[in-house]
C-alpha cells in the first residue's frame, strides 16, 4: 500500500508542521479561487511515489534512457484518456504546467517576431497570451484584444485586428472571463486570415469534458489546458492537436511534441503523468458530469446571492465556474482590502483586474471567485446563498478603505487596516460560521493529517 505522511512526520518536523497547518487551513476555510481544486486521494497517491524518481526524456517507446517500460504504461494511459475525454486525435501530457504548454504552442507555430493575438490581461486574458511582462509579449509582436463595456468579448474588434495585423496565431481562452467563449466565431476569424487558433481552456477543461461548456475542438487547431483546475488533477499541462489542426498542417502533432521535448523541457515528471492519468480516468466516469454540472449551478447561485445582496458583477452573472466582482462602486484599487478582509473570515479569493481597470494589476479593483473547490467538498445551492451573503456583508464592512495615492502612505494605511480587521466583530463572527459550515463538508476523510 502506498501511504502518505507516514515518514515525514518523524523525519522532518518543520515541513510536516507546515503541511499540517495547510491541512487545517483548507479544512476550515472556503476555497473560492477559481483556478484551485482538491484532487482526489488517488491523484495525490499517484503523485507521491517513486515515479517521481525516473528520467524519461522522449515519448512512449522512444526514450533515451532505459527502465521506462512502466512509465510508458502510465504515459500511454494518460494520452489515450486525454484523447478520449476531449475527442482529439493527438495529446501531449508532458508540459510541466499551463505556461510551458502555451510556450510550446508558440515554438511549434511561430518564429520569434511573428505577430500573435490574445486577450488583454486586464480584460481577463492570461500572461502567456502576449502580455508585455511575459516573454510571449516580448519575443512576438503581440496584438491584444478587449472586452466591450458590458464585459463580453468584442468580436468586432477581434475581427478588425485580425484582418489588419494578419497574426500567425490567435489565442482564445482566459483567466478571468465568466462567460462562454465564442469558439466558433474565433475559429472563423482565424480561418479567414490563415492563423492558427489555439484555445487555452485551462479554467474550463473539466466543464468541456462534461459537456457543460461548448468544446473548442471542432473550431481550434490546438487546445491547451492545465490539469489542476476544473480538471481536478495534479499540477500539469496538456496540449492537444485537433483534426482541424492536422488538416491545416499534417506535421502539427510532431511539431508540438518536438516543441515540448527537446524544445522546452527535459525529462517529463512521470509522477505527474501518472496522476494526470488517474484524474482523466475519474473524469471519464459518469459522476464527473454531475460534479461539473453542480460547479456551474453553484456558480450561478453564488452570483445571484451576491447580486441580491447589492454586489456588482462583471457581465451581471456567469456561464461557468467563475464570478468576477466589480468593486468600482466603492472606489478603485480596493481588491486587496476585500481579499484580506475575506481571508480574515477564512474565505480565500484573489484580487483581480476588471475590464477597463481604473487602477493597476497589483492593486486591482475587483475580486475573482469560483466554485470548483467548494463543489468538490459537496456544497450546493443552499450553501452558495449563505456564502454570497457573507461575502457581501464583509465587503460592506470594509468598502470605505481606499488605496492611498501616495505610495509612502500605503504601509501605514495597510497596518491600520489590518488592525481594524482584527477588531471587526462582524468578520470574526462570520469566520466562526464559516468554520462550522466547512466542518460539515469534510475534506480527505481518513487522511490522518486533517483529523
Ligand atoms: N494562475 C492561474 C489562475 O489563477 O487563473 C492562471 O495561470
Amino acid at each position: 500500500k502506498i501511504s502518505m505522511m507516514d515518514d515525514i512526520s518523524k523525519t522532518d518536523a518543520e515541513v510536516f508542521d507546515a503541511i499540517k497547518k495547510e491541512g487545517v487551513r483548507i479544512r476550515d476555510g472556503l476555497e473560492l479561487i477559481p483556478s484551485e481544486n482538491y484532487a482526489s486521494k488517488a491523484v495525490l497517491q499517484a503523485l507521491g511515489n517513486f515515479f517521481n524518481c525516473k528520467y524519461s526524456e522522449g515519448y512512449p517507446k522512444k526514450r533515451y534512457y532505459g527502465g521506462n517500460q512502466f512509465v510508458d504504461e502510465v504515459e500511454t494511459l494518460a494520452i489515450e484518456r486525454a484523447k478520449k475525454a476531449f475527442k482529439v486525435p493527438h495529446a501531449n501530457v508532458q508540459p510541466y504546467s499551463g505556461s510551458p504548454a502555451n510556450f510550446a504552442v508558440y515554438i511549434a507555430t511561430c518564429q520569434p517576431g511573428d505577430t500573435i493575438m490574445g486577450q488583454n490581461l486586464p480584460d481577463g486574458g492570461h500572461l502567456t497570451h502576449g502580455w508585455k511582462a511575459s516573454v510571449t509579449g516580448q519575443f512576438y509582436k503581440s496584438i491584444l484584444y478587449h472586452v466591450k463595456s458590458d464585459g463580453y468579448l468584442d468580436l468586432k474588434e477581434i475581427r478588425e485586428l485580425a484582418e489588419k495585423h494578419k497574426p500567425k496565431l490567435i489565442w482564445v481562452g482566459a483567466t478571468a472571463y465568466a462567460r462562454e467563449f465564442p469558439f466558433e466565431e474565433l475559429g472563423k476569424i482565424a480561418d479567414s486570415v490563415g492563423a492558427y487558433l489555439a484555445a487555452d481552456i485551462a479554467h474550463i477543461s473539466g466543464l468541456v469534458i462534461a459537456g457543460v461548456h461548448k468544446s473548442p475542438v471542432p473550431y481550434a487547431h490546438i487546445v491547451t489546458t492545465t490539469t489542476h483546475k476544473t480538471l481536478r488533477g495534479p499540477r500539469g499541462g496538456i496540449i492537444m492537436v485537433t483534426q482541424k489542426g492536422l488538416h491545416k498542417d499534417p506535421d502539427l502533432a510532431y511539431k508540438i511534441d518536438r516543441a515540448v521535448f527537446p524544445g522546452l523541457q527535459g525529462g517529463p515528471h512521470d509522477n505527474q503523468t501518472a496522476a494526470i492519468a488517474v484524474a482523466l480516468g475519474e473524469e471519464l466516469k459518469p459522476d464527473f458530469k454531475k460534479y461539473a454540472e453542480q460547479i456551474v449551478k453553484n456558480s450561478k447561485a453564488l452570483a445571484k446571492s451576491l447580486m441580491d445582496n447589492g454586489i456588482k458583477l462583471v457581465t451581471n452573472g456567469t456561464d461557468n465556474h467563475m464570478i468576477l466582482v466589480d468593486l468600482t462602486p466603492f472606489g478603485k484599487g480596493n481588491g486587496i482590502f476585500i481579499q484580506d478582509a475575506l481571508e480574515m473570515a477564512n474565505i480565500t479569493v484573489n484580487k483581480n483586474t476588471i475590464p477597463a481597470e481604473p487602477s493597476s494589476p497589483f492593486y486591482p479593483s475587483g475580486i475573482r471567485l469560483g466554485t470548483p473547490a467548494i463543489t468538490t467538498r459537496g456544497m450546493k445551492e443552499k450553501e452558495m446563498q449563505l456564502i454570497g451573503k457573507w461575502i457581501a456583508e464583509i465587503i460592506m464592512e470594509v468598502k470605505d478603505f481606499e488605496l492611498p495615492e501616495d505610495k509612502e502612505e500605503r504601509a501605514k494605511y495597510f497596518k491600520k487596516f489590518k488592525e481594524s480587521l482584527n477588531q471587526n466583530k462582524k468578520i470574526n463572527s462570520i469566520k466562526k460560521d464559516v468554520v462550522v459550515l466547512c466542518r460539515k463538508f469534510p475534506l480527505y476523510p481518513g487522511m490522518g493529517v486533517l483529523r
